[in-house]
């Protein structure tokens, strides 16, 4: 039995609190999946070791990673440091350095969760939102100059690249065709962003030749929000930029009922460097400390991570038991319970092992 070697960084605010919940959760599988066998090492990075030694971690922490099969990720951001510092010291520093290009965002209503509108329950919305990881808005190209001068200049500038859009289109056709619906659409914003949008179109048209099974249309990012919250039926596997899937998977996640619950696989297809599982959400600190962050989140992502590492099994029942978790509660304040982390992590912990 392949011993599979987990790096598990919590980083900042809410994010230890969720990824001990997970290593808890994770550990119990072990001991009711035959053949899965996890060994994790806790990396102490992120703004506190910021504050210690002025990075986020340290300059060979790609190196260090490598080896591992898999990380597991809490949230980054902290209130007395820049965002932008904290988030391209790490977590972006991860997902490009290690060439995860593929985000990997499904969102359903699970069992017991009260979704805000009526008409997205448990059977109009179910989802596979794709985000590009790579490039795009996040491509970190750009420059100010005039610092604190009425002249000042700052610039952002989005890359597109023929080869990124190629391979996130190609991923998302290929989830799109794996799913029962075999829908895709793909959002851009190509009326108004007429170089990398139109790319994005060109490309997209391109790639769906080579999978004539998958229906797929095309929407513009506004129209989108109004066509997720109206006509949650209409979606299935969504791809869209960097930035585009970021915002509309939040949205996504609200209408799923919390962003407490929303998982992500950052994922090098290519297997040549560790994939990354993580809640969508951020570090929270408005509630860092109080044990009462949801948990179910990295469960989700955790129970992605066992797909991804060849477990489907482990994967289904640890995802059966969030499920008889959400159904039954205790559910944490966010999906409108009492319960805290500690409780629901014990809950599905108790449901692994029924
Ligand atoms: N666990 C996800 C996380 O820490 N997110 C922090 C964040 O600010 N992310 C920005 C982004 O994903 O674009």
């Amino acid at each position: 039995m392949t011993t599979l070697r987990i790096a598990v960084i919590g980083a900042d605010g809410i994010g230890p609190e969720v990824v001990e919940a997970g290593v808890r959760v994770l550990t119990a599988l072990t001991e009711r999946a035959p053949g899965l066998d996890l060994a994790f090492d806790r990396f102490p990075w992120g703004s506190d070791y910021y504050r210690a030694h002025g990075k986020m971690m340290p300059e060979d922490g790609l190196a260090t990673l490598a080896p591992y099969h898999a990380i597991l990720f809490g949230a980054v951001g902290d209130p007395s440091l820049p965002d932008d510092l904290t988030l391209w010291g790490l977590r972006l520093k991860i997902c490009q350095g290690f060439d995860q290009f593929a985000n990997v965002r499904p969102t359903r209503v699970l069992p017991g969760v009260i979704p805000p509108l009526r008409d997205c329950g448990p059977d109009d919305l179910d989802w596979v939102i794709v985000r590009e990881n790579s490039e795009g808005e996040y491509a970190g190209h750009g420059g100010r100059a005039h610092r604190g001068h009425p002249e000042e200049v700052a610039t952002e500038t989005a890359i597109f690249t023929r080869a990124g859009v190629t391979r996130i289109m190609r991923y998302a056709f290929r989830i799109a065709a794996s799913r029962p619906r075999k829908l895709l659409t793909i959002v851009t914003k190509s009326n108004a962003q007429r170089f990398g949008m139109v790319l994005w179109d060109e490309i997209g048209a391109e790639v769906a030749r080579e999978f004539p099974d998958v229906t797929w249309d095309k929407m513009l990012v506004d129209a989108m929000t109004i066509r997720m919250v109206l006509k949650p039926q209409s979606l299935d596997t969504i791809v869209a930029t960097n930035l585009h899937a970021d915002i509309l998977s939040d949205l996504a996640a609200a209408l799923a009922g919390s962003i407490g619950i929303a998982p992500t696989a950052n994922i090098d297809p290519t297997r040549r460097f560790p994939s990354m599982f993580e809640p969508i959400h951020g570090s929270a600190f408005d509630i860092a400390g109080k044990g009462i962050a949801n948990p179910i989140a990295t469960f989700w992502s955790a129970a992605m991570m066992l797909d991804h590492l060849g477990h489907p099994e482990a994967s289904h029942r640890l995802m059966a038991a969030v499920e008889r978790v959400t159904a039954a509660g205790p559910l944490t304040p966010d999906l409108g319970g009492t319960a805290t982390t500690e409780e629901v992590t014990e809950a599905v912990c108790a449901a692994i092992r029924a």
